[in-house]
């Protein structure tokens, strides 16, 4: 399977990622687990108290950088929530490790839950100040790279909340695309 393939089941879209039908969306967490402002808020706005619920409950001593865990989507139209915690950005190297080994640990939970379609926000290039023009890149890679070997995996949507976001995706998209089109 060429790269070509496994960009066809990559979406870019801008939007608000708390009004998705995926059957999951990926959330920008820290790792207390404790909500906060951002993508994180939104979503516990739009997803209700059971969310917070479920992850004191089931993650009290919260989710180290890199990693993520899962609950229920509450109110959301989306089933499930993956609580990702990418990196603060450093400049140093292990930022781009972090950051894509949060949005494996992501996927990792889709394959054990059976969810076929999920929806990322731009993990870290908020609050945590990574560069968009390094992260997407990094984003968009580690998800091409996955569905190469996880036919399972159905869809991943990433869902930019602006134009500058959406833009830097789309740009690192074709580039991607361009460099293995066959
Ligand atoms: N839908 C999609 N993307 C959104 C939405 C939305 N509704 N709202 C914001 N974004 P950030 P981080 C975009 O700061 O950098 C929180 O306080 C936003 O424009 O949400 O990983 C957490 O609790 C940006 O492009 O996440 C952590 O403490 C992207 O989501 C910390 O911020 C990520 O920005 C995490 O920082």
């Amino acid at each position: 399977m060429g790269l070509h393939q496994m960009t066809d089941r990559i979406e870019l879209v801008q939007g608000d990622i708390t009004q998705q039908e995926t059957e999951a969306i990926g959330n920008a967490a820290n790792s207390r687990l404790a909500g906060g402002g951002g993508v994180d808020g939104a979503i516990h706005r739009a997803g209700g108290p059971s969310l917070m619920e479920d992850l004191k409950a089931n993650y009290p001593r919260g989710c180290p950088t890199g990693q993520a865990v899962i609950t229920g989507g509450g109110r959301l139209k989306a089933r499930y929530v993956l609580h990702a915690v990418g990196p603060v950005y450093s400049g140093k190297p292990k930022d781009a490790e972090l950051l894509a080994s949060a949005y494996r640990a992501c996927l990792s939970l889709c394959s054990q839950h059976g969810i076929k379609t999920a929806a990322f926000p731009s993990i870290s290039t908020g609050a945590y100040r990574y560069p968009l023009k390094e992260a997407a890149p990094i984003a968009l890679r580690t998800v091409a790279a996955y569905l190469t070997t996880h036919p399972e995996i159905a869809l991943v949507r990433f869902v930019l909340f602006d134009s500058a976001t959406y833009a830097a995706y789309q740009q690192a998209l074709e580039v991607i695309q361009g460099r293995f089109a066959s």
